[in-house]
């Protein structure tokens, strides 16, 4: 009896809240896993690598930049994957803003340098491009399907829209198996401090831990369809397994504001937001995305997806881990208050 060869998955972006999810389902699942990380990652791993310390050994990494063909297409090249998951990219909304070239050269080159190599060496290979409903911007309808036009309102929403029709475009013109996800903001305990969510309880947790006295947040009245990461990285596998390439939302059709957000964290901890967050009108955005909220009927109907993890359970996972990590338990606040 032979072993049937492992699939090979080469993850872009395998250093992020998501690559590391999907590095660990793949895993799970029996494939043979490659990343590319920048090369500053492997000579600083103690700092860079953090997500995927569970599974390091386990794993091949490989050094190119985004901003290099060469680079990538050396390592599709070496890894000769399967399966691209294209994950990499600037994906803070606030600093596109800051820093509108930079974003715009690594987002929309690093997918088409991706896709491109890809089609140049492995044209079998099924690809995966992370669509964003930042794509949606100022949405025309709600709740945003597939077919809802895109009004991006940042230069990375412009990114996402070009890779989202880079990605259609090597489909129609080279016959790849290329897919986007749609995918609505998805958050857990490895979110980037940056992000509201985790900015938030990682807020929480400091002034428990008697190391803040104040929150400051931006625009509080925004509304986003918050999803779990580890639920959302399922939704992109389930893509690349079908027969054919599609488009596809990916999101809980649930909205909530951020004040929301802001409260229930509290709360779980014992206090009240009221006391602690400060509005700050320098961490309003020039243009702003109000409300998102995604229908994933299509991803149910044709994937299998829906989320189970909702809206409170997330809240309660994050402001948990952040109060572990600083050694505060917050339940204790709660019942005490
Ligand atoms: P993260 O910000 O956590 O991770 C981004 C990854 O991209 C990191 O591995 C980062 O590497 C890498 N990266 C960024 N810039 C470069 C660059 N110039 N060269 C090489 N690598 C780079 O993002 P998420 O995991 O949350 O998101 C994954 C993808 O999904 C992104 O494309 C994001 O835009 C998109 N997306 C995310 C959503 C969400 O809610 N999380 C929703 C919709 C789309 P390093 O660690 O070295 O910085
Ligand atoms: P977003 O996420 O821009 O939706 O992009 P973020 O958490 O940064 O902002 C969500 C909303 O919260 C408001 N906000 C603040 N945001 C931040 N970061 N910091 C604050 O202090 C603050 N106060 C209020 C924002 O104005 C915004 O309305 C995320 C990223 O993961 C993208 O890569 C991804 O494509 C989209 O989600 C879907």
């Amino acid at each position: 009896m032979f072993a049937m060869p492992a699939q090979r998955a080469l993850i872009s972006g395998i250093t992020g809240q998501d690559g590391s999810y999907l590095a660990e389902f793949l895993l799970e699942k029996g494939y043979e896993v490659h990343g590319i990380v920048r090369r500053v990652a492997i000579e600083d791993p103690e700092h860079r690598l953090t997500r995927l310390d569970g599974i390091r050994s386990r794993i091949k990494l490989h050094a190119a930049s985004l901003e290099s063909y060469a680079s990538i297409h050396q390592v599709v090249a070496r890894a000769e994957p399967h399966e691209c998951y294209h994950l990499a990219a600037q994906s803070f909304v606030s600093y596109s803003f800051d820093d509108e070239f930079s974003t715009l050269n690594a987002n929309i080159n690093g997918t088409h340098y991706l896709l491109a190599a890809v089609k140049n060496i492995v044209p079998r290979c099924r690809f995966y491009f992370a669509g964003s409903s930042e794509m949606f911007g100022k949405a025309e309808e709600v709740p945003q399907t597939e077919r809802t036009r895109f009004h991006p309102r940042s230069t990375y929403g412009i990114s996402k829209v070009a890779g989202f029709e880079l990605t259609r475009n090597y489909r129609e013109a080279y016959g790849m198996h290329a897919s986007s996800g749609i995918l609505f903001n998805h958050e857990s305990p490895r979110r980037g401090y940056e992000f509201v969510t985790r900015k938030i309880t990682s807020g929480v947790a400091r002034i428990l831990a008697g190391r803040s006295k104040e929150l400051r947040l931006g625009n509080l009245d925004a509304q986003r369809d918050w999803g779990h990461a580890r639920e959302y990285v399922q939704g992109m596998w389930l893509m690349l397994q079908q027969d054919e390439p599609d488009d596809y939302v990916i999101a809980t059709g649930e909205t909530h504001t951020v004040r929301e957000f802001a409260e229930k964290s509290f709360a779980h901890a014992g206090l009240d937001y009221r006391d602690y967050v400060v509005p700050d009108p320098d961490l309003f955005r020039p243009a702003e995305v109000n409300m998102l909220l995604g229908d994933a009927n299509k991803a149910k109907a044709k994937l299998g997806w829906s989320h189970r993890i909702g809206f409170e359970a997330l809240v309660r996972e994050m402001v948990d881990a952040d109060c572990r990590a600083a050694g505060v338990e917050p339940r204790v606040h709660a019942s005490a208050s």
